[in-house]
């Protein structure tokens, strides 16, 4: 079965809200040793796109939607025996989406990634109250903060996190990321927030293997 082929038949499970083949197929996926990076960006990513284009056109209702996002989040699950079997590097990251933005898979994805390089990934999830975000940030003092947006009005509330974390953690390299920073305006925000953009996991895997600091 072609790539395409086999995308399209998990697509459609998706779709179909068959929750059992989707299994199965990221089961195999898995045991084939695929990439995660690529499972999650032309898999998981890609289909969740596909499915807003849809639902976006009136051709999804919201409750197919809610289907497919669902399966998706619990096969996530799966990946967690080789996130962790690799050794621990000592170094963390507090990964959040910002207060008002309920798209969170993004942002597991990013905590995926640092567990799979050996870091630890804390994963606070969708909407996370700043006051909250700077006490984890002030108790675990990780090396790097991720931040994701999606929703185009979550951008004000981006800028203002990043930029109460620059005030309280002078230091601490911060890496914004999400859908909402796909319209362009990576270089002033970067800028404004002495942060770094990324786009993708291929971005943040080039800054992980880079280390730390290059903010
Ligand atoms: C599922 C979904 C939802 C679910 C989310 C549930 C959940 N558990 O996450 C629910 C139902 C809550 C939802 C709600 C809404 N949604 Co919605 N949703 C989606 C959908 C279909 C998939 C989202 C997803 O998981 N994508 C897959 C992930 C993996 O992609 P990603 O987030 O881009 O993450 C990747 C990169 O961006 C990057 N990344 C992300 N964060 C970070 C952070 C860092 C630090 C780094 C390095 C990288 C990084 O890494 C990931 C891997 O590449 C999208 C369609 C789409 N295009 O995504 C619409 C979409 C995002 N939603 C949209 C809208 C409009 C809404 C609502 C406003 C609808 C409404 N009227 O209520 C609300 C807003 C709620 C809110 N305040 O946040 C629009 C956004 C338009 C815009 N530009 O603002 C989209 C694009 C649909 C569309 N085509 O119009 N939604």
């Amino acid at each position: 079965m072609t790539d395409e082929v086999q995308y399209r038949r998990y697509f459609d499970a998706l779709l179909a809200g068959e929750r059992e083949v989707c299994h199965a197929m990221f089961a195999e996926w898995l045991n084939a040793g695929i990439e995660l990076r690529w499972l999650y960006e032309q898999r998981v990513r890609r289909s969740l796109y596909e499915i807003g284009e849809l639902w976006e056109r009136g051709r999804v209702s919201v409750a197919v939607e809610h289907l497919a996002t669902a399966i998706t989040e619990s096969l996530l699950t799966m990946t967690y025996p080789r996130l962790f079997a690799r050794p621990r590097v000592g170094r963390s990251a507090v990964v959040t989406c910002v207060a008002n933005e309920y798209h969170q898979i993004g942002g597991k994805m990013v905590a995926d990634l640092f567990e799979l390089h050996g870091w630890r990934g804390y994963f606070l999830g969708a909407n996370a109250p700043l006051d909250d975000v700077l006490k984890l940030v002030e108790e675990k003092r990780p090396d790097a903060v991720g931040l994701s947006v999606t929703v185009t009005f979550g951008l004000d509330t981006m800028l203002r996190t990043a930029r109460a974390i620059r005030a309280a953690f002078p230091t601490v390299p911060i890496l914004v990321g999400g859908q909402a920073l796909r319209w362009g305006g990576r270089e002033r925000i970067e800028q404004i927030l002495q942060a770094r953009c990324l786009l993708s996991l291929d971005e943040l895997d080039t800054w992980i293997e880079r280390g730390v600091g290059d903010v």
